[in-house]
């Protein structure tokens, strides 16, 4: 917060950016999960069923989507920020997730069908980072059509994804698409692409060989942008590399929605079976990290990065993505 100025006034949006320094640790996963490598993956996502799907076949995942084979792991770390730990040993079943963030191009079919209006529309104003000031600021003006303000638009952005949607817009959303959020147990797990305890998505290393693996912020964050990873703001979707579960952006370009309440994790006790976190709570927890998210400043690109905002916050660095049930 502190490097970006004020948050902007009003009751909304919060900078979902906070310092973590510390690398996360993390996981362990199943022998079970072990057994089904990214191989398995990726013939599910190449040839599909084709209506030979046996007993122990993934089922064919709906378009745009994968498969992601269930199993333990180990939640969260005690090496990044507080509310990160402690690990604790979580189950989840299998499920789909989508394996790009929703893009304008998906959010204006669902508008254009429904005529559904957001809630930063509805509100009058967005959240928008002043990438000369370094600050955030309220925009009068500002919506997903709008990210940047009434004089931007997201023409030639068709394929960057969808911004300024806050909570409830994502869950219209995803109940027009017939999916859901995924919870941020879900989240996590996918976002670990069946690593056994790796820090990002990818690995444990930033850059590894001097390749960057996702649309994050480089150089003194936030008056310096680089953009040397090609992007100074969001990126279109699948400029980077997937994760072994065959997902794009798991990390970086922007903030993702889950469904879950933010609150402190449980004690490490028993395995806990496809969590849904607290009941009840004052704000939604975002994963992933944005193009905002930098080395020095704030590393919410790591895996067991989590942070949260009010749900009907709508930011230029905050977006979503759809899960489903397999069944
Ligand atoms: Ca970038
Ligand atoms: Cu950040």
């Amino acid at each position: 917060m502190r490097a970006a100025g004020n948050r902007p006034a009003g009751k909304r949006p919060r900078r979902p950016s906070d310092d973590a320094r510390a690398p996360g640790r993390a996981g362990r996963r199943s022998a079970a999960v072990a057994g089904i490598g990214a191989a398995v993956i990726v013939s599910a996502v190449s040839f599909g069923c084709a209506g030979t799907c046996g007993r122990g076949a993934e089922p064919e995942p709906p378009d745009g989507m994968v498969y992601i084979p269930g199993g333990s792991f180990s939640m969260g770390t005690d090496e990044g920020l507080p509310a990160e730990a402690p690990p604790h040993p979580v189950r989840v079943s299998s499920f789909f997730l989508a394996e790009h963030e929703v893009t304008v191009g998906e959010f204006a079919e669902f508008v254009g069908e429904t005529g559904y209006v957001t809630e930063a529309e509805e509100i009058g104003w967005a959240a928008v980072f002043d990438v000369d000031a370094g600050r955030w600021e309220r925009v009068d003006g500002a919506s997903w059509k709008r990210p940047e303000g009434p004089r931007s638009s997201v023409e030639g952005r068709g394929d960057h994804p969808v911004v300024q949607v806050s909570h409830n817009d994502a869950k219209a959303y995803a109940a027009w698409a017939g999916g859901r959020l995924p919870t941020e147990a879900e989240r996590e797990y996918a976002a670990r692409g069946g690593l056994d305890g790796a820090r990002y998505p990818w690995g444990d290393e930033l850059v590894p060989g001097g390749k960057h693996q996702a649309n994050v912020w480089q150089g003194r964050f936030p008056t310096k942008n680089t953009g040397k990873d090609g992007y100074e703001m969001t990126a279109p979707v699948k400029s980077f590399p997937a994760n072994g579960y065959g997902l794009y952006d798991i990390a970086g370009n922007v903030w993702e929605w889950t469904a879950d309440w933010m609150g402190r994790y449980p004690d490490p006790n028993d395995e806990r079976v496809d969590p849904t976190g607290p009941d009840s709570g004052t704000e939604r927890v975002i994963r992933g990290g944005s193009w905002m998210c930098s080395r020095d400043h704030c590393t919410g690109y790591r895996v067991a990065a989590r942070q949260s905002n009010e749900p009907d916050a709508a930011l230029n660095n905050l977006g979503f993505r759809l899960a489903k049930d397999v069944r």
